[in-house]
């Protein structure tokens, strides 16, 4: 018994040695968001650790958020955007700002008649037509929000117009938003949602639901976004009432 808690004392410690070696690499630069680690096996076999101790230390960066873990896809520095909470920006123009690369998968992309939701948050009349797009948005290969968009149908007529971005899209049109409204509340993913983005079931999430004004004062957009909890900061100034 002596012999298994000196071991276990040792081991524990050597996980506490791994977890900061990895973040101080992190912080160093010499690993970069986004980029993969080593398989669990390769990392022991490298550092002549055991695997429970990698096991341990790569599952305590995934709780801080310094790691993050995808079903198939391996162990990768969390890439964290910091995005403002008072500047109306697009997915695109936040990813590209910060050197990434914005990309859309559609599961949607159609013209149907408005929903009675949809028409109040629209100001529609019962009956008009609304494009909806359904996407699943990426910086590169790593899915980082879900989205539901839906736009009054004679701003865009034609819902090919938007290849990727929504907001370059309306550059060619009737031009960009220029005031937004948007609601920010903690969620846990669903199912769905979680295996969509890989992450386990009930991870934390953000959903952002934004109605944005044209210049006009017409709404433009109503959009409700599921952005993953563990990928972004949300900022803003603040200034007290005196
Ligand atoms: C952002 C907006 C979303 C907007 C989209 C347009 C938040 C929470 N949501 O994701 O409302 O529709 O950008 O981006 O910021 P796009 O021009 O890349 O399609």
């Amino acid at each position: 018994r002596q012999q298994g808690r000196a071991n276990s004392t040792t081991r524990s410690l050597a996980y506490e040695r791994l977890r900061r070696a990895i973040q101080k690499s992190i912080e160093a630069g010499a690993l970069e968001p986004g980029h993969s680690l080593p398989s669990e096996r390769d990392l022991a076999k490298l550092l002549s650790l055991s695997r429970v101790t990698v096991r341990k230390a790569i599952a305590g960066l995934v709780d801080e958020g310094v790691l993050t873990q995808r079903h198939g896809a391996g162990t990768f520095v969390a890439a964290r955007i910091v995005k403002s909470f008072s500047k109306l920006t697009s997915f695109t123009d936040d990813l590209r700002a910060r050197g990434l690369k914005p990309r859309s998968v559609f599961f949607e992309k159609s013209i149907g008649e408005v929903t009675p939701d949809e028409a109040m948050a629209l100001n529609l009349s019962p009956g008009a037509k609304v494009i909806r797009l359904h996407r699943l948005r990426y910086a590169g290969d790593e899915p980082l929000a879900i989205e539901r968009t839906t736009i009054p149908q004679d701003l865009v007529a034609d819902p090919d117009m938007v290849e990727d971005s929504l907001y370059e899209a309306l550059d060619k049109t009737h031009g960009r938003p220029t005031r937004a409204l948007q609601r920010l509340r903690a969620i846990a993913f669903d199912a769905d949602q979680a295996k969509l983005l890989g992450l386990p079931l009930g991870s934390p999430g953000l959903f952002i639901e934004r109605r944005a004004f044209l210049a006009s004062g017409r709404v433009v957009e109503f959009t409700r976004s599921f952005y993953r909890g563990d990928a972004y900061d949300f900022v803003a100034e603040l200034q007290s009432d005196t």
